[in-house]
């Protein structure tokens, strides 16, 4: 037999079925791109709130990048354009004044869907069967609280809530509190005490997940429009990452959730009671993880620990392989030679290692 090339043909039974919650994002879209081109996951709904950027703004952001991977019927619906108490709270100095700067966004064709986010994860959920649809929020937790005291069922049908936020040893908005967390610290508590699974992959799991030289490379190399898109976003935000955060390297954050669902052999796990510090003066938002053992017959979290870096970002390059190139059609070796030198020179030479 002929060796079946990589390919976006999907069966639907056996797929996990998710709704990603995002806010675009250099690495939201890098999480959108793998969600759309692993053949393991099938793709419910998108859906966006406040977060990196308004709105608006990430809103069509997500369009964008759609549009880019050529997604088509999946619905994208907005959501929240403020957290549940707080005043809004967005990124400039990591995403820039867009939410997703860097590379040039085309036009849109994607319709957004009418409904609010909130109702869209209601009804995707409900429409499914019991124990089937994963959450993976990679934004701030609005959307997904105001969806569990709105349609309270959901908290049993969901399968599990597999989100990108917090950290138990370390913050990156304060010194302990992580931004997904911190900008809407209320929804976060919610979303944490409901008893549903929650998997928190957070810093101490994301800040494994660099976008190095090599691999950057590896993903130019394929030469497409979404890998120059990708290029062009990890340029940005290495530049971003390092003046702000001291990072020689940026931690793509958001995949690593998607890729858990993917293959939950590529993070290790352990399973402990988690919960949102709402009171504290210098601690508002942390995530404190209690790792005393044995952890209670009713624990329902658990946090990431390991990433294996390699079969990590072996899924994300095979996910923009299978993408290939929607929009033209062209040949996938149109930006491969450009790109490949671009992304060694912006890595050596732009003052990020
Ligand atoms: C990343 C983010 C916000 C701030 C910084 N410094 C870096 C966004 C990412 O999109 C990710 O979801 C999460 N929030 C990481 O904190
Ligand atoms: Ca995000």
């Amino acid at each position: 037999m002929e060796p079946t090339a990589p390919s976006l043909d999907r069966q639907s039974s056996g797929r996990k079925k998710i709704i990603l919650d995002c806010d675009p994002g250099h690495d939201d879209a890098v999480a959108l791109l793998l969600a759309h081109g692993n053949p393991d996951i099938d793709l419910l709904a998108v859906t966006t709130v406040v977060g990196n950027q308004t709105l608006e703004k990430v809103t069509r952001n997500a369009l964008a990048v759609g549009t880019i991977a050529g997604i088509t019927g999946v619905p994208f619906a907005a959501g929240c354009g403020r957290p549940l108490v707080r005043s809004i709270e967005t990124a400039p100095d990591i995403h820039g004044d867009s939410g997703m700067d860097g590379p040039e966004l085309p036009p849109s064709d994607i319709d957004l869907d009418p409904r609010h986010a909130v109702d869209l994860i209601i009804d995707t959920v409900m429409a499914h069967e019991p124990g089937t649809v994963t959450l993976v929020p990679t934004a701030g937790l609005t959307n997904i609280a105001l969806a569990a005291r709105k349609e309270p069922r959901i908290v049993e049908r969901v399968k599990e809530v597999v989100l990108m936020g917090g950290g138990y040893h370390v913050g990156n908005w304060s010194a302990v509190a992580e931004f997904n967390i911190i900008i809407d610290p209320e929804a976060a508590h919610i979303v944490f005490n409901e008893k549903w699974p929650v998997v928190m992959v957070g810093l101490d799991l994301t800040h494994q997940a660099l976008a190095t030289p090599d691999v950057v490379q590896k993903i130019a190399a394929i030469g497409t429009r979404p890998t120059k898109f990708v290029t062009e976003l990890m340029d940005f935000f290495a530049h971003t990452y390092k003046d702000a955060q001291g990072f020689d390297h940026p931690p793509v954050h958001d995949p690593c959730a998607v890729a858990y669902v993917i293959d939950p052999s590529i993070v290790t796990t352990r399973k402990v009671p988690v919960d949102i510090e709402l009171q504290g003066t210098l601690t508002l938002g942390m995530t404190v993880a209690d790792f005393r053992a044995p952890a209670p017959a009713d624990c329902h979290t658990s946090v990431a620990v390991d990433l294996d870096h390699e079969k990590f970002w072996n899924l994300v390059t095979d996910a923009l392989e299978r993408i290939g190139d929607p929009l033209t059609g062209d040949a996938r070796t149109q930006y491969t030679a450009d790109l490949v030198r671009d992304a060694s020179d912006s890595l050596t030479a732009g003052g990020v290692k």
